[in-house]
C-alpha cells in the first residue's frame, strides 16, 4: 500500500486529495494546525476512527514553520508521495504578514526537502510542490506556459518563486523526484470565504436571502483563468506517477473577469445586474428577477459597490495557462467548465444563506460573517 503526506490537508486542495488518493488505496497522513477550534471541516467526512482497525487517514499535529515537528512526522510516515499543499495562501494577506508568509511558504518547502534528505529518503520519496500562476505577475507572454519568465508581484509570489526554485534544485542536486505543478485560479463550494470567487457566491446568496445588503469588492476588471479543483487534484497525483520529475503548468486556457463571475453567480441565483459608473464609483443594480431564489431584493437595489480596501498595493491584472504540456504529456483535460464550477458554488451557497435564513425566521440569533 502506498503512503502518502499531505501539507494543508485540511485545505480546500488538501481535502480533496485526500479523498482522491484513498479511493485510490493508499494510506493517507496528514498535517493539521493546532487551532483553538475544530479546522477540520473539509475532512470531517473521511475521519477514520484511530481504534479502528486498518485506518487509512490519520492526521498529525504540525506546522510548516517547525522543523523538529516536520523531521519527526516524516520519519514516523515514511512516504512514498509528498504533496505540499500548507501554506499561507492568500496573495492580499501576504501584503500584511510578508515575513510569515516567507517562512511558511518558503522555508516550510525547504524543511520538508531538508526532512527527506536527511533522513535518507530522496530515492524512495517523491515531493510535489504547490507552485502557482502567481509567479508569472507581471506577464510576459499570452498565454503563459512551463518557459515563461517569472514576475511575481506579492509577497505570497515572491515565497512561492523561492519554493519553486528550491524543489528545482533539490532535483537537480540529489536527484530527488521534485515537481512543480504550477497551478492556476482553483475553486469549489468548498474554496476558502475570501478567495474572490467564494465571496461572491456567498456574498450574493445571502444578500438574495435578505442576509446581507451589499457586496463590497475590489479591482473586479482583474481577469483569471479559473478551474475546478477536483480537475487540479487528479493532475498533482498524475505528475507523481511519471518516470521523470517535471514541471507542468494545470490552467482551463480560458479567462474570465472578476466582473463577468459576479454576473455569472447573480444569473444562477435568477438575478439580472447593470453595472455603471467607472472606478470606485462602480456599482451594479438589479434589473430584473427571475425565480424564487431571491425573495429579498426588489428591482433598483444597488447589491454591488467598490470599496477601496480590497485593492493590492500590487496587483495580478491578467493570467491565462496553456495546458499543452499537461494535455500532451500526460493526457490531463479539465472536464468541470467555469459555468458548471460557479452553479455548483452558488447552489451550496445559497442552500447554506438559506438554512440561516429558516433560523432567523424563527427567531434563532444567527450572525453572518463578513470579514473579506
Ligand atoms: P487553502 O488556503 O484552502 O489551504 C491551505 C492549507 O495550508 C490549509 O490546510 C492550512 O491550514 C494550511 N496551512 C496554512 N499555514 C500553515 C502552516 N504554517 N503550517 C501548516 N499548514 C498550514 O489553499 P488551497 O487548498 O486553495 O491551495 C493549496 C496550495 O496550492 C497552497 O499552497 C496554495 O498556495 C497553492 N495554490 C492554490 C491555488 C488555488 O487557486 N487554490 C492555485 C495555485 C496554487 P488551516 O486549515 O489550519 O488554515
Ligand atoms: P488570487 O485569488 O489573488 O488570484 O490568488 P483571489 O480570489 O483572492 O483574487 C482574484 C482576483 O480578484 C480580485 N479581487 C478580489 N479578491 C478578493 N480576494 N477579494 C475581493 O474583494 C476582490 N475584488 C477583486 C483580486 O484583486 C485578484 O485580482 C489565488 C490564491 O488561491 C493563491 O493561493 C493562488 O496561488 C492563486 O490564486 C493562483
Amino acid at each position: 500500500m502506498k503512503r502518502a503526506l499531505i501539507t494543508g490537508v485540511t485545505g480546500q486542495d488538501g481535502s480533496y486529495l485526500a479523498e482522491f488518493l484513498l479511493e485510490k488505496g493508499y494510506e493517507v497522513h496528514g498535517i493539521k494546525r493546532r487551532a483553538s477550534s475544530f479546522n477540520t471541516q473539509r475532512v470531517d467526512h473521511i475521519y477514520q476512527d484511530p481504534h479502528t482497525d486498518n485506518q487509512r487517514f490519520k492526521l498529525h499535529y504540525g506546522d510548516l514553520t517547525d522543523t523538529s515537528n516536520l523531521t519527526r512526522i516524516m520519519k514516523e510516515v515514511e512516504p512514498d508521495e509528498v504533496y505540499n499543499l500548507g501554506a499561507q495562501s492568500h496573495v492580499a494577506v501576504s501584503f500584511e504578514a510578508p515575513e510569515y508568509t516567507a517562512d511558511v511558504d518558503a522555508i516550510g518547502t525547504l524543511r520538508l526537502l531538508e526532512a527527506i534528505r536527511f533522513l535518507g529518503l530522496e530515492k524512495k520519496t517523491r515531493f510535489y510542490q504547490a507552485s502557482t500562476s502567481e509567479l508569472y505577475g507581471e506577464v510576459q507572454e499570452i498565454p503563459q506556459k512551463e518557459t515563461t519568465p517569472f514576475h511575481p508581484r506579492s509577497p505570497y509570489a515572491v515565497a512561492k518563486m523561492y519554493a519553486y526554485w528550491i524543489a528545482v534544485n533539490y532535483r537537480e542536486s540529489y536527484g530527488m523526484y521534485a515537481c512543480n505543478g504550477i497551478l492556476f485560479n482553483h475553486e469549489s463550494s468548498r474554496r476558502g470565504e475570501t478567495f474572490v470567487t467564494r465571496k461572491i457566491t456567498r456574498g450574493l446568496s445571502n444578500i438574495a436571502l435578505g442576509l446581507e445588503k451589499c457586496l463590497y469588492m475590489g479591482n473586479i476588471d482583474a481577469l483569471r483563468d479559473w478551474g475546478h479543483a477536483k480537475d487540479y487534484v487528479r493532475m498533482q497525483w498524475m505528475m507523481l506517477q511519471q518516470d521523470q520529475a517535471e514541471d507542468f503548468v494545470i490552467a482551463t486556457g480560458k479567462q474570465i473577469s472578476v466582473r463577468e463571475f459576479i454576473v455569472m453567480s447573480a444569473k444562477e441565483l435568477g438575478i439580472s445586474l447593470s453595472f455603471e459608473g467607472k472606478g470606485l464609483e462602480e456599482k451594479a443594480t438589479v434589473t430584473h428577477i427571475e425565480g424564487d431564489k431571491a425573495p429579498a431584493l426588489n428591482e433598483g437595489d444597488v447589491i454591488v459597490q467598490i470599496d477601496p480596501r480590497y485593492f493590492r498595493p500590487a496587483e495580478v491584472e491578467t493570467l491565462l495557462g496553456d495546458p499543452s504540456k499537461a494535455k500532451e504529456k500526460l493526457g490531463w483535460v479539465p472536464e468541470i467548465t467555469v459555468e458548471e464550477m460557479c452553479a455548483e458554488m452558488v447552489q451550496a451557497d445559497h442552500e447554506a444563506a438559506r438554512r440561516h435564513s429558516i433560523l432567523k425566521e424563527h427567531g434563532f440569533d444567527v450572525s453572518v460573517a463578513v470579514e473579506n
